[in-house]
């Protein structure tokens, strides 16, 4: 039975409005009838539970903040933040699905697409009918994506797309694939490439000790015909994925804090059940420490997101102000779930207490949207001016 209690030292929910509690509760609800009990043998057996897409539309997971004429939620960003926080409580790979389809396939189609596009995809993407996944990362360019080598030349009534991604979320069982690709003269635009075109695989990776409970595939292109209405006309250039990473980022700075909440949970209740030396081991001070510091980087974490929230609802967050909220709370969620698995002992190495499956989840989630040095030397090069990446 999930027993899960959310905390609000610093009593952040005054902050926030009766929709956004209201929303947070359904999906928390909804969570904990229908995910929780089923999540540990789906990350056991290394499975997505696919019958859970229909439940995850209707909390307004895909797409919460794309305009409810295209089939979204319309919600504020902070809305969209509880919304991955309350998902990541339960698994960071349920998470990783609906940022996916969320910020790295609706978004771009909805900010760079055309407006056929909006209305042949984002419906069907926000009712979780088509699932989509976002191709940028290959073989040999990941921290690195600009150097990409997949390509696809004009061959006057289509494109003939060629190359291949890795580690693509979703990409087993996507319809849909936004792939980011170099046209002739090497600059980079989004292509949407979908399931049964010609010359288009997507085999599943396997051997993951880490974010099991999501699937993860490549994507190879074998002179694959891509309509030309399937280019994204309005933005191209690296920034044009990087800006979907931001808001991906965005989400997953909320959503480790739900990683971490459910560790200090869990740790919590633990330590005042567990009696060693005759007194519950939350009465020890070693013990007390772990779990104050627990809190209080959880609180820091709680205020630097709703924060970038309101920064984010008026346009005003910059990039570099979403990687500190990434690396930060991702950091913060990874050292939690390793001082919450000590807490609980030889147990917490068990699938009873849901700790070693969300430290190991977040060492997918330290190293994707982004590595943790990567979003260290964002901040660097911001405060002095001079990029180090080279
Ligand atoms: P650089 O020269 O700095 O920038 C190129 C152009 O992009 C602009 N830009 C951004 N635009 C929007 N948002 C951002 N965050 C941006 N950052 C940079 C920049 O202004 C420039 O524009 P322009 O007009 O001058 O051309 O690029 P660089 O090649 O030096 O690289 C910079 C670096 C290292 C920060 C960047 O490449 C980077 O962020 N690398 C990390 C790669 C990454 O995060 N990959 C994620 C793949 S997707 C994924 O992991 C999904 S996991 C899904 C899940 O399951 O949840
Ligand atoms: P590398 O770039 O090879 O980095 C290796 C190490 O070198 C890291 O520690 C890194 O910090 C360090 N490093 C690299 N460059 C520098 C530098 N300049 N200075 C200092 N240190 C540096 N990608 C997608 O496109 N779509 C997806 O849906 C997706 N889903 C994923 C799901 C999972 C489970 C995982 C694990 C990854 C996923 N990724 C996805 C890929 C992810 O974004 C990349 O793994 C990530 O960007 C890092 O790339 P890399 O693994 O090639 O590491």
């Amino acid at each position: 039975m999930d027993k899960y209690e959310a905390h609000d030292y610093y009593l952040l929910d005054e902050l926030l409005s009766d929709e956004q509690k209201l929303i947070r509760q359904s999906a928390r609800d909804w969570l904990k009838a229908e995910v929780s009990p089923i999540i540990e043998g789906y990350y056991e057996r290394g499975e997505f539970p696919n019958q859970i897409l229909p439940g995850l539309a209707a909390t307004g997971s895909f797409g919460p903040y794309i305009p409810e004429e295209y089939g979204g939620a319309g919600l504020d960003q902070i809305s969209y933040g509880l919304l991955m926080q309350e998902l990541e409580r339960v698994d960071s790979g349920v998470r990783s699905t609906a940022s996916v389809q969320s910020s790295l396939v609706m978004y771009p189609i909805w900010k760079y697409g055309s407006e056929e596009q909006r209305k042949k995809y984002l419906p069907k993407l926000a009712s979780g009918e088509w699932m989509g996944c976002f191709g940028l990362t290959e073989p040999d360019f990941g921290s690195n994506p600009g150097g990409m080598i997949s390509n696809f030349k004009d061959m006057g009534d289509h494109y003939l797309l060629n190359g291949s991604k890795m580690w693509i979320s979703n990409a087993p069982f996507a319809q849909v694939a936004v792939v980011w690709a170099k046209d002739e003269s090497g600059r980079i635009h989004g292509l949407i490439v979908e399931r049964g075109m010609e010359g288009f695989s997507t085999p599943e990776m396997h051997g993951k000790h880490s974010l099991r409970a999501s699937s993860t595939g490549e994507l190879i292109f074998e002179n694959v015909k891509v309509p030309k209405e399937n280019i994204l006309p309005n933005k191209s250039g690296l920034g044009a994925p990087l800006g979907c990473l931001d808001s991906a980022r965005f989400g997953i700075a909320w959503g480790a804090i739900g990683a971490a909440l459910d560790c200090y949970d869990s740790a919590l209740r633990y330590s005042k059940e567990r009696i060693q030396f005759d007194k519950p081991i939350g009465a020890f001070q070693l013990t007390q420490k772990k779990l104050a510091e627990m809190i209080t980087e959880i609180t820091k974490a709680q205020l630097l997101t709703w924060r970038l929230g309101v920064l984010r609802n008026e346009g005003r967050a910059t990039s570099a102000q979403i990687s500190m909220a990434k690396r930060n709370n991702v950091d913060m969620a990874i050292n939690i779930a390793r001082e919450a698995r000590q807490i609980h002992g030889a147990m917490g190495i068990t699938n009873e207490y849901p700790c070693m499956r969300h430290m190991a989840n977040l060492e997918s989630v330290i190293t994707y949207e982004g590595t943790h040095d990567i979003h260290l030397l964002i901040t660097g090069m911001d405060v002095t001016g001079i990029p180090a990446f080279k």
